[in-house]
């Protein structure tokens, strides 16, 4: 009986904060950008440069790098309809997010601007 409680409980916590991961090695770091010099502009890169477009299921590391007071990062599952993280409008810095993404179809986007700073990826299953 309590080993149920404590399993419950554990799955809540879980569920509240998206993550599931402390286990869980990042399958790859992920690279968000928002508002470098102030410019309307968001991205979503791997290290190579590439853009994030199609990811397998997993646990990734996110570095979000929002440079700018007027604008911000939100992640968010677009299946779920759910927001993952945010970064805040008049905040500016990096912060680091480990989130396990299960298959679906997700967005960022800038929340001041999101009808043109925004993008999507899909995740596999
Ligand atoms: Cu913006």
């Amino acid at each position: 009986m309590r080993k149920v409680a404590v399993t419950l409980a554990a799955f809540g916590i879980v569920m509240c904060t998206g993550a599931t991961a402390k286990s869980a090695q990042p399958i790859a770091t992920l690279f968000g950008r928002s508002g470098k010099h102030n410019a309307y502009v968001i991205t979503l890169k791997f290290g190579s440069g590439r853009k994030v477009r199609t990811i397998p299921a997993g646990t990734y590391l996110f570095v979000i790098h929002d440079y700018s007071r007027l604008h911000n990062f939100a992640l968010g599952s677009q299946t779920e309809n759910t927001r993952l993280f945010t970064t805040g409008i008049r905040w500016r810095g990096t912060k680091m997010y480990t989130l396990t993404l299960p298959p679906g179809n997700y967005a960022y986007a800038c929340s001041a601007h999101f009808r043109t700073m925004n993008g999507t990826f899909v995740v596999t299953g």
